[in-house]
């Protein structure tokens, strides 16, 4: 009985390829999903996904490492939150695309005899260092925002320059499909295949991605961040911490009643004050985030002095730059450059407390750099010195 059912059914996947659908090398390939127009519309969901990454991750880069000629705006105050928001997002969501892009086309990619002709050499070529490039981004910065430094390298020096790479064979792959997808997507289907359910599968997966760590930078979603390491108002005094004063071996520098702030370098006046003198002038209250290059922001309300009452105060001129300096010792976030724009602007402060409080050890008690539109990176903790250049 059972058995007489299966005929009925066979003819439907004996139904002749259709010529959108990708040849295969072997009868293994059997699932017609293996089709240029899957292909196409998942290459556009990638190919989008991957230019905002791409953009948004320069803007990351020359934050923290500026040509020359470049001075970045202090405002508008969350432009660096969004960047970056939008940098892990896109590059999150982007996971399942190219798995699935990768499974949609994997018989192309084992295409035998490998090449045809030099033109084809060099296409093949091309589509495999496209693939290596965006696997390698993608596994480096998903370990990257989970704090797994599983690999030897530096991270953001491969990262960027990987980026470049996986770009520019993009562009050529984009030229070189460009009017075959285009054909390929305005074009109806008349084969009844179920693209739909399998792309609208995969969009989901993503949007399951993205829906479950997007509340690591926008706080109405932190309750669904089950996927983000850290999340806005968890933490000590509702704040995330990324490196503690233990870690960072800043504990008893930090705590010794000996600790001064000084301001030198190409001053008029050297100062150096006591907590207590710092406690005395004029304090200022700005609502600001700190947005990590791993993607997690929150917002907080830091009370402090502003840096340009200090530079003032020690006769800076106004094009002058500033090194914040903490006490940690080693480290590659020990110390932070401050441009004009920044330094001028009035929410940039020395913050001393935070949400109400005086700050905690792990936010850089006794005082901390707090400036709009910046990487949480340089927001310096646990300062100790002001160098003016
Ligand atoms: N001295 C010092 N400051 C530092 C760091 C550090 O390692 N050392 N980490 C930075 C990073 S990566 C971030 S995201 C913010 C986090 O600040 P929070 O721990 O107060 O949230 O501090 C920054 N300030
Ligand atoms: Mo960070």
């Amino acid at each position: 009985m059972v058995r007489r059912a299966a005929p009925l059914t066979r003819p439907r996947f004996r139904r002749p390829v259709p010529p959108a659908a990708l040849t295969t090398i072997s009868g293994r390939f059997t699932s017609r999903l293996h089709d240029e127009r899957v292909a196409a519309w998942l290459g556009i969901a990638l190919g989008a996904c991957f230019l905002v990454a791409f953009l948004t991750g320069l803007v990351s880069h020359f934050m923290q490492h500026p040509a020359g000629w470049m001075a970045w705006p202090s405002r508008p105050v969350n432009l660096y939150r969004v960047t970056q928001g939008l940098h892990v997002m896109t590059g999150l969501a982007a996971v399942p695309l190219l798995l699935a892009k990768l499974w949609t086309v994997y018989p192309k990619l084992l295409q035998w005899p490998p090449a045809r002709s030099v033109l084809h050499a060099a296409e093949r070529l091309l589509v495999f260092v496209l693939v290596g490039g965006s696997l390698f981004q993608l596994v480096t910065g998903v370990l990257n925002i989970d704090y797994w430094y599983a690999f030897g390298f530096f991270f953001t020096t491969a990262h960027y320059w990987t980026a470049y790479i996986v770009i520019g064979a993009l562009l050529i792959h984009i030229a070189n499909e460009w009017a075959k997808t285009r054909r390929t997507v305005m074009t109806r289907p008349q084969d009844g295949l179920k693209r739909r359910a399998f792309l609208l599968t995969v969009f989901g997966a993503s949007g399951v991605v993205v829906a479950t760590t997007v509340g690591e930078a926008f706080s109405p979603l932190a309750r669904l961040a089950v996927l983000a390491p850290r999340r806005p108002g968890i933490g000590s005094q509702d704040l995330p911490v990324n490196k503690s004063a233990a870690a960072s071996g800043v504990t008893a520098l930090a705590r010794d009643p000996a600790w001064r702030l000084t301001v030198t370098g190409h001053v008029r006046r050297e100062l150096t004050l006591t907590l207590a003198q710092l406690q005395a002038m004029p304090m200022r209250t700005a609502r600001l985030p700190i947005a990590c290059v791993e993607g997690w922001s929150a917002e907080a309300t830091w009370e402090g002095v502003r840096l340009r009452d200090l530079l003032r105060m020690a006769g800076v001129d106004d094009d002058a730059g500033v090194r914040v300096e903490s006490l940690e010792r080693y480290g590659l976030y020990r110390t932070s450059q401050v441009q004009p724009p920044h330094w001028h602007d009035p929410l940039t402060l020395l913050a001393l407390r935070v949400n109400g409080e005086p700050l905690d050890l792990d936010h850089g008690y006794p005082c901390r750099l707090i400036a709009p539109s910046r990487p949480g990176v340089m927001q310096t903790k646990w300062v100790g010195r002001l160098v003016v250049t």
